[in-house]
């Protein structure tokens, strides 16, 4: 039984209050963005008629308020993921500008001629381009795990490519496109026993399903508000203390220092050392407002009914003959994604022919070109889950699937 109804959940959504090609939206494209209850909403609105000033600058009360409010903002990411503190916490653009900073301050810090860095196949852009770049300005060298043919890693590739001359591992909690819930335990554990630090991408994970940083041991974990009702331009990079304390500033002016000399500077201590500039307030007090909504859910309970979702979906799909699944069959393996592709038909088509059914579904290579290279498919199409999706989201969903084919002119 759940403790929520997603009927009753969806009200908060005013998106949904609309219908697109004259059909309730059904909104299935959560792994590329989410939509805003008004908890949010409103929240971003009271701190802009109430409190907006530029924070850690002024002494004058709306400045201090928006300290305050950027504060607290932070402490309910700390305890969201049970960071140890707020100096573990670096609020940043979003899961690619986390990435990114750990690249470029930790990697070229640390990472050496020779040295090994370790990603999957199945990775986003945004957890291969950065490695690229340190690997080829450091002469180190970078390399893939591969997935089987139910797009998990095996545990003898964990083993064969974890050596003692890996220094650092980067691996998505969830693939976006597979929906793949990685072993990302096993993982830590085996890059910690040979001395490597350990980056999980949590962009697809965080929104989801519980995530415990201290529990996983987990190095850093990086996600990005706007795929958990947040606005856009808000992320954050989770980091233990005493790797960011030995790592250099990544951006750097106003706010991120202490005192500056003519030619010199001293640096704020952490988290500010991260957070050159203005930072995005109320980014941050949305994600804070986020974060409360999900909590009054539970992502316990959130994670029990996306499985329901992909469940009732999986079932129907698997009983259409022309329509094929990529991603585990085991359901403990996966998460609210389910890509797919139709026989005879681009992922486009499936795209633009669900649309026309209100249901907004993703299509093309999700930006993980080299795993649709692996995998031999110029594209899929693809439907992710959140909480306020139902059954008869579903239902219409699938019905649409139905229909492509005879949109285009097959038989059935
Ligand atoms: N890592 C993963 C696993 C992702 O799914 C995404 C975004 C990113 C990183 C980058 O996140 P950003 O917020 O910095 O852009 N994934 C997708 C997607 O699957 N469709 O659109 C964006």
């Amino acid at each position: 039984m759940l403790n929520f109804d997603p009927e009753k959940l969806k009200k908060d959504f005013p998106i949904f209050n609309q219908e697109i090609n004259g059909r309730p939206l059904i909104y299935l494209d959560n792994g590329a963005t989410t939509q805003k209850p008004n908890q949010v909403i409103n929240e971003i609105r009271r701190y802009n008629e109430t409190s907006h000033g530029n924070p850690h600058r002024g002494a004058h009360q709306l400045s201090i308020r928006a300290t305050e409010e950027y504060d607290n903002a932070k402490e309910k990411v700390k305890s969201f993921i049970n960071a140890k503190s707020i100096e573990e916490i670096i609020f940043t653009r979003n899961t690619t500008e986390s990435l990114n900073l750990i690249a470029y301050s930790y990697g070229m810090e640390f990472i050496k001629e020779n040295d090994e860095i370790v990603i999957a196949i199945s990775e986003h852009h945004s957890n291969i381009i950065p490695w690229q770049k340190v690997a080829k300005d450091k002469n180190a060298i970078l390399k893939y795990m591969y997935l089987d043919e139910e797009g998990r890693i095996p545990i003898d590739e964990i083993e064969s490519k974890i050596t003692s001359k890996t220094k650092l591992v980067s691996i998505a909690h969830m693939s976006n496109v597979l929906g793949t819930i990685h072993p990302i335990r096993e993982i830590i554990e085996r890059a910690h026993e040979l001395g490597a630090v350990v980056v999980v991408d949590g962009a697809q994970s965080t929104p989801h399903i519980k995530v415990d940083v201290q529990d996983l041991n987990a190095d850093f974990y990086v996600f990005s508000g706007h795929k958990m009702l947040a606005p856009m331009g808000i992320g954050v990079l989770y980091g233990k203390k005493e790797l960011l304390e030995n790592m250099p500033p990544f951006l750097t002016g106003g706010d991120m220092i202490e005192y500056v000399y003519e030619q010199d500077a001293t640096f704020a201590p952490l988290p500010f050392k991260f957070e050159a500039g203005t930072q995005n307030v109320e980014g941050a007090i949305g994600l804070g407002a986020a974060i409360d909504y999900l909590q009054s859910v539970g992502l316990n309970e959130i994670e029990k009914y996306e499985k329901f979702l992909v469940e009732y979906a999986l079932n129907k799909i698997l009983d259409i003959p022309y329509v094929n699944i990529q991603g585990p069959k085991d359901l403990s393996m996966r998460g609210g994604i389910i890509s797919f592709t139709i026989d005879d038909v681009h992922p486009h088509d499936i795209s633009t022919i669900l649309d026309s059914y209100g249901v907004a579904v993703r299509a093309g290579h999700h930006c993980a070109q080299p795993l649709m290279r692996y995998l031999e498919l110029p594209a899929t199409a693809r439907a992710s889950f959140y909480l306020y999706n139902t059954k008869e989201d579903i239902d219409q969903f699938i019905e649409g699937i139905k229909n492509v084919r005879k949109w285009l002119g097959y038989g059935s």
